[in-house]
């Protein structure tokens, strides 16, 4: 049966779960020897660090309610059977790039799951300007593998449409086609502003006709584009890292997608990351700037070479003639394409969001000066207005909106 844990309860439930107990204690150790602390901070779950004198673990424990709202904004708990089962899919995909799962229950909607203690996250690392050379090609890896491994591209049919069928994430895909695509182009009681910022940017955004076309359109795409299992929620939040490794974590909002919208909320957070930088950081505002070129160049690259790499599937997909692989060839060309288009829109609305909905990013929230703030939010709304009204022939392009 379903209870909410605490930090007293975890250690009745770690008695009581000999799973859990064994990889903390030996029989005959009490469990008073652990120590429990809540260490979560996102928006919807409760985290736990729980130590025993050989080793740490994390608890995640989804609640009946959104977390940054409270019990008047209840949620189902089944969101932790999609992170529970996402987070299996993208083990097996990228084994380097997500946690260790000791443990999990569907009943009481939580995961016992390795501690990253050696890992930070890297929204926090970036705002104290922390460089990480190895993160675009991680994360570069991870999106080409995970969002390709799980198309109609490699999958067969059925297994894509059984897939698809598990993650109908119906409640969660609802907070981001409300959070991410309506409140933030509405006047609606959880935006929330920071009171310097200048509301006729809000207002001319949100009554600009070429603007909330597209936006509509990239909140139809979310809504009807079952191309790859997605994380969902893919900001600099729900990446750990250090200087030689990174995890994706927090995958609660996965479901079939668009693959763009990811790859999009990703460059999103690094251009919010880069555009709360000061004047005179130019070495960390060249490294943000490299490491949007390189996700997408890299993202790009590895995502074709996916596709160029299973010569069966290719076959089967209708190109089993002598210049099949060259044709095929021009259709990964043109299929990346669209994914370009969709992530710089996914991109903008992510900016948008951010600035004017509910979930801040803590890169420009963060900024104590009030007024500098505003010119940094008033910027951000300003480039996502550009790029969501735009074509780019390539990120070179995108960048030059940014810098
Ligand atoms: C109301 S929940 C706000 C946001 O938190 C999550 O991390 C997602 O980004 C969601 O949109
Ligand atoms: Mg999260």
């Amino acid at each position: 049966m379903y209870k909410e844990l605490n930090n007293d309860l975890i250690k009745e439930y770690i008695d009581e779960t000999p799973q859990v107990r064994s990889l903390l204690l030996d029989e005959d150790e009490s469990i008073d020897r652990l120590e429990v602390s809540e260490i979560g901070d996102g928006n919807l779950n409760f985290v736990y660090i729980i130590k025993s004198p050989r080793k740490s673990l994390i608890l995640k424990q989804a609640v009946p309610y959104l977390r940054c709202v409270g019990a008047e904004y209840p949620l189902s708990r089944v969101r932790m059977v999609f992170e529970i089962e996402a987070l299996k899919i993208e083990k097996e995909i990228c084994p380097q790039f997500v946690p260790q799962i000791y443990y999990s229950s569907h009943e009481m909607s939580l995961v016992v799951m390795q501690n990253l203690d050696k890992h930070k996250i890297l929204r926090g690392e970036m705002i104290n300007r922390v460089l990480f050379p190895k993160l675009s090609e991680h994360i570069s890896t991870f999106l080409a593998d995970t969002l390709f491994y799980t198309t109609d591209l490699f999958l067969s049919s059925k297994e894509k449409k059984e897939s698809v069928k598990k993650f109908i994430n119906i409640e969660l895909c609802k907070i981001t086609e409300d959070f991410i695509f309506t409140h933030p182009y509405e006047e609606n009681e959880t935006n929330e502003y920071n009171p310097r910022l200048d509301m006729s940017v809000v207002k001319s955004f949100r009554e600009n006709r070429d603007i909330k076309v597209a936006v509509a359109k990239m909140r139809y795409k979310f809504m009807s584009e079952a191309q790859a299992l997605l994380h969902g929620d893919l900001h600099s939040g729900s990446i750990m890292l250090n200087q030689e490794e990174t995890f994706v974590i927090d995958p609660e909002f996965a479901f079939y997608g668009p693959i763009g919208f990811d790859v999009g909320i990703y460059l999103a957070n690094l251009a919010m990351s880069y555009l709360s930088l000061e004047d005179n950081e130019q070495e960390y505002k060249d490294y943000v700037i490299g490491m949007i070129k390189d996700t997408w160049d890299l993202f790009a690259q590895k995502f074709k070479a996916n596709m160029l790499n299973h010569e069966k599937k290719i076959k089967s997909l209708q190109f089993d003639y002598p210049e099949g692989m060259e044709h095929y060839e021009y259709f990964a060309d043109s299929f990346i394409r669209d994914i370009f288009d969709d992530s710089i829109g996914f991109m903008a609305c992510e900016m948008f969001r951010r600035t004017v909905g509910l979930a801040k990013v803590a890169d420009i929230a963060g900024i104590e000066d009030l007024d500098r703030r505003a010119q940094v939010e008033k910027r951000v709304l300003q480039i996502a207005s550009k790029l969501i009204t735009s074509k780019y022939q390539d990120i070179d392009e995108v960048i030059n909106e940014i810098i």
